[in-house]
């Protein structure tokens, strides 16, 4: 008995540096396995999504190289990814510095392995323009690696149809002839208060990347989800100015840089509503 003990003692505990209680290795594992396949306008205005410098407050630009970076979480019933394409810059309409976009999957445990349950895909979230899109894995669709995913060129939108680009949204989105984006790395981002590989940049104010790094399935969507046949719209909130937006560009316009400012009051409603849910 004392042996056992002294044994289980000098174990080394299982690496898990970012304290989420998933063991990096796994979360290594499993970001490797259900990667994306994104693709880009081979012209779009920025290149591709960029790297930033380790260990800076605010996010600066090392190099648009397509680097993606990931975050793997647990929740009651399973485990979240998130993957990351970061912009230096969105030139599309009303044009910004500093464009976070992402695309996450659910995973469930299936007889000791993990696969995806769901897959959910970022369009102008958290804007008036908000068309996000989600859809329940299955055997035809993506249940044991990543999606497809279209990133629009200037917006960087990212849609699980080429069909939803241009059709969703406020009109703006296109993805003609996209080129595979060759992804050079995965970065960890480790979680909000917890940084990996020096992603303090994560959680400045300068973009909404932290409000980004929360789950996108609450248990209201999954229920939708599991009801559901195909692609759905993930829930969005304030789906009622679309079609005055889709009707007219100076509308589009309006509606666009009025959001801007109610932007930080979104993400806030949007954090209580999945809090409320969850
Ligand atoms: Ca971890
Ligand atoms: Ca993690």
């Amino acid at each position: 008995m004392r042996l056992l003990l002294a044994l289980v003692l000098l174990a080394p505990p299982t690496p898990d540096a970012d304290q989420d209680g998933l063991a990096d290795a796994l979360e290594q594992t499993l970001l490797a396995q259900f990667a994306p396949r994104f693709l880009i306008s081979p012209h779009d205005c920025d290149g591709k999504p960029a790297e930033f410098e380790p260990d800076r407050p605010a996010p600066a630009v090392k190099a648009r190289n397509g680097v993606i970076y990931t975050q793997a979480f647990p929740l009651p019933g399973g485990i979240e990814l998130h993957y990351y394409h970061l912009w230096a810059r969105d030139c599309g309409r009303n044009g910004h510095a500093l464009d976070p976009e992402h695309v996450s999957v659910f995973l469930i445990e299936d007889q000791g392995q993990w696969r995806a349950r769901y897959h959910y895909a970022a369009a102008h979230e958290d804007t008036a323009c908000d068309r996000g899109t989600a859809v329940r894995a299955s055997t035809q669709f993506a249940e044991w690696r990543g999606v497809e995913v279209w990133i629009s060129h200037g917006k960087h939108a990212s849609f699980l149809s080429p069909d939803h680009c241009g059709r969703l949204g406020c009109g703006s989105d296109r993805c003609d002839k996209p080129d595979r984006l060759l992804v050079p790395r995965l970065i960890n981002l480790g979680e909000p208060g917890r940084p990996l590989h020096g992603s303090v940049w994560a959680a400045s104010p300068l973009w909404p990347l932290a409000a980004k790094m929360q789950s996108d399935f609450p248990p209201s969507l999954r229920a939708q989800l599991d009801q559901s046949p195909g692609v759905i719209l993930a829930v969005t909130p304030n789906y009622v100015a679309q079609p005055v937006a889709l009707a007219a560009s100076k509308t589009l316009d309006s509606l666009s840089l009025a959001n801007k400012k109610t932007e930080s009051a979104l993400i806030k409603a949007k954090r209580w509503v999945k809090k409320r849910l969850d």
